[in-house]
């Protein structure tokens, strides 16, 4: 396998990963034939399913009030620069129109639209980047053999050609990154299913970048990088974390996502109003920021096409609150200062944002980010804050707002 050694990545491509480092945050969707049952997207593993029934399911799966525009203005208002929507999940149902099976939206249900399409066409009319979710399990294909850790009761007969699913994966991807214009990328999930397969993982990363040099590959398998990928994204964890349990791997030198869901759920799931507040979603943004990592932040589209309100109120409160303090995230990268239990720094150039999250008192004392002297103002007033340099350590009078959700303070380096 072709060994990636920084210059050997197309200048396209690295290109591509500042555009990525710089977003910050993401939409993510998970939303198929599951959202049906209002369970989550892993129903069919878990009911379970078994494949006549399921796809007996998806042939009622018509979402008439679909709206990309709404989809995407409503991003658009969140502040998010790119969406990554499943093209197609675990359960082996495509969200897009493909030759390869006729196990797809356009063929097999009366909805005959293509929403992937119609989500492309408005993400390039309002300037934000499209990525698509790509399960490499498979819950479907008869050819998905042998079978991995999930997938064992569908009723498929025990046998199949791996080599002929693998070919199936190419032509789809093919088709995904020949019929939708310019993509942001590709996100991978599933390899974990069955980690030691041989998933000719170079011939496809290597026809990826053949079709579009500026796509990025981002593995959610749990993995330290390997050749041909463009990010490192973590799930439900900010990188070096693992709440989770599989974000296991160390922190490489690529960008850095992570992804989340707004309540428990990735798929929609009907009795799950367990959400996060606004606040704690501006935290967990800035946190990942404070670690150089994006946020890709889940929502579960409902069957008929709509955002369930909860979402999409949210969304729109993080937008305003970007509106206002987007600059002190977007365009950065990983403050001087780690993480810490008060919040997190993020910087640009000389100018470095420290973002109060949780913090009771009125004066803040941290580690100077750097030799020479500091000044303080508050974002985004810009008026000149208290600080006091004693040694390697500033103390600074916070803006007094406390129940800001990030109370940020410029520091500025002065020569
Ligand atoms: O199994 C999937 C799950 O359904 C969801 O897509 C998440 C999103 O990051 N990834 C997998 C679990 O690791």
């Amino acid at each position: 396998m072709l060994v990636q050694t920084p210059d050997s990545v197309p200048a396209e491509r690295r290109a591509a990963r500042e555009w990525y480092r710089d977003a910050k945050f993401g939409m993510f969707v998970h939303w198929g034939v599951y959202s049906l049952l209002g369970n989550g997207e892993w129903v069919m593993q878990n009911r379970p399913i078994a494949v006549p029934d399921y796809e007996w399911l998806a042939s009622t799966f018509n979402p008439t009030k679909f709206d990309a525009r709404a989809w995407v203005s409503l991003a658009k208002a969140a502040g998010v620069k790119y969406i990554t929507i499943t093209a197609r999940h675990h359960d082996g149902f495509s969200m897009f129109a493909t030759k390869a099976s006729p196990y797809n939206i356009v063929d097999w249900t009366p909805f005959k639209r293509d929403p992937l399409r119609e989500l492309a066409d408005e993400c390039r009319r309002e300037g934000i980047k499209l990525f698509f979710y790509y399960s490499q399990l498979d819950w479907h294909q008869p050819d998905y053999w042998p079978r991995g850790s999930t997938g064992r009761n569908t009723g498929r007969p025990d046998s199949g050609d791996w080599n002929r699913y693998l070919d199936f994966m190419d032509a789809q991807l093919t088709e995904l990154l020949t019929n939708y214009g310019a993509l942001g990328g590709i996100w991978f999930d599933g390899m974990w299913d069955k980690p030691n397969a041989e998933w000719r993982l170079s011939r496809t990363y290597g026809l990826i970048h053949r079709l579009q040099p500026a796509a990025l590959i981002v593995p959610n398998h749990h993995q330290a990088p390997l050749p041909g990928e463009d990010a490192q994204t973590f799930e439900q964890d900010l990188p070096g974390a693992n709440t989770a349990g599989f974000n296991t791997t160390t922190i490489g030198g690529l960008p850095l996502e992570t992804s989340l869901t707004m309540n428990n759920s990735w798929g929609f799931n009907l009795t799950d109003h367990n959400y996060k507040s606004t606040r704690q979603l501006i935290h967990y943004l800035v946190r990942a920021a404070g670690v150089g990592a994006n946020l890709l932040l889940n929502i579960g589209p409902r069957p008929d096409g709509t955002i369930p309100p909860e979402a999409e109120s949210r969304l729109r409160e993080i937008g305003t609150w970007l509106g206002t303090n987007g600059a002190t995230l977007y365009g950065t990268r990983a403050g001087p200062i780690p993480p810490r239990n008060w919040g997190a720094t993020t910087a640009r150039g000389d100018t470095v944002y420290i973002h109060v999250l949780d913090w009771a008192d009125s004066v803040l004392a941290i580690p100077s980010p750097g030799a020479g002297k500091w000044s303080a103002k508050s974002w985004p007033g810009g008026s000149a804050l208290s600080l006091t340099q004693l040694g390697n350590s500033l103390s600074i009078v916070l803006p007094a707002d406390r129940d800001s959700p990030d109370r940020v303070v410029m520091l500025l380096h002065r020569r």
